[in-house]
């Protein structure tokens, strides 16, 4: 696998940038994870769009066009000769001094890994997966801004580490306010009576472009949908459960605290949802 970094490919263990760089010393800089379907870079313009909004929530000024980034995704797609994939786009602060100041850094560093990923079993994908709620609570807004797609997704992994540690490979990180917010790295849905839920952004989820699409399928289908403040008891007692993220597309959520949602099987709405996805999701992205 060959790594892009500022223009040039390097071999995977040739990858590499400073100690200096305040992406890894303090966290800061910004990422995207996007897919290749069928040769299709999914969603493209749209991420691309959300990594701009998190520079510059960071305030980190971008010395290229979203144009050019998006040329970047798409020859680095070709020259690892992916046809399906998963891309890790990465945007650091840059080298500079000791300390916080990011105004020390010059040079930001655009990094782009295409390579392959396989988030879970498909036996998860046919019987659904269980999950934990987790002490660890969502990055408040008044904090980080839970939409920044920042560098430190360290509240993320304590979440994780939680949940791996209690038996589970998923959990539900609640917000300050005890309100779902979403899951380690996927937005979260319920269907409740026929009618599909998922909290709004304000409760602490990242916009998520499969959550924006499921949205899209729904009113497409003809599904009831609603975008409203969920709780743990609305998951309890749902029909139905599933996360949607990138790399995990659509994953039946079928156990929550112990609590078996609906029947404990993917539901219907679910698969008709999963179905419709990756139906679209080959067609709809730029061509590499
Ligand atoms: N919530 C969070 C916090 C995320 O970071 C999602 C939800 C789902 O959004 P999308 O746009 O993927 O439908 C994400 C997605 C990685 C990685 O290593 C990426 C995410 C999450 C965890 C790991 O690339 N992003």
């Amino acid at each position: 696998m060959k790594v892009y970094i500022n223009g040039k490919y390097y071999d995977e263990n040739d990858a590499k940038v400073s100690v200096f760089d305040h992406g890894f010393m303090y966290g800061d800089g910004i990422f995207e994870g996007i897919r290749l379907y069928d040769k299709n870079v999914f969603k493209l313009p749209k991420h691309i769009d959300r990594l701009f909004r998190s520079a510059r929530a960071i305030m980190l000024d971008l010395p290229w066009s979203k144009q050019e980034i998006m040329d970047a995704v798409c020859d680095a797609c070709r020259t690892n000769g992916l046809t399906n994939g998963y891309i890790r786009l990465i945007v650091s602060r840059g080298k500079g001094k000791l300390g916080l100041s990011p105004f020390s850094c010059s040079d930001p560093q655009l990094i782009i890994i295409a390579d392959q990923i396989q988030l879970y079993p498909q036996e998860l994908y046919d019987n659904g997966l269980k999950a934990v709620t987790v002490p660890t609570r969502r990055n408040s807004h008044a904090a980080l801004p839970p939409m920044v797609k920042s560098l430190n997704y360290l509240n993320n992994i304590l979440a994780k580490i939680e949940a791996q540690k209690l038996g589970y490979q998923e959990c539900l990180l609640l917000n300050n306010e005890g309100y779902v917010a979403e899951c380690s790295g996927d937005n979260v849905f319920i269907v409740f009576e026929n009618t599909l839920i998922t909290p709004p952004v304000s409760c602490g989820s990242l916009g998520g472009m499969t959550r924006q699409t499921v949205l899209e399928l729904a009113e497409k289908l003809g599904i009831k949908l609603v975008e409203k403040p969920i709780t743990r008891f609305d998951v309890w007692t749902a029909d139905e459960c599933f996360l949607t993220g990138t790399a995990a597309k659509l994953i039946p959520l079928v156990e929550l605290d112990a609590r078996k949602i609906g029947t404990g099987k993917p539901g219907e709405i679910t698969k008709r949802l999963t179905a419709a996805f990756n139906e679209v999701a080959p067609l709809e992205g730029v061509k590499i």
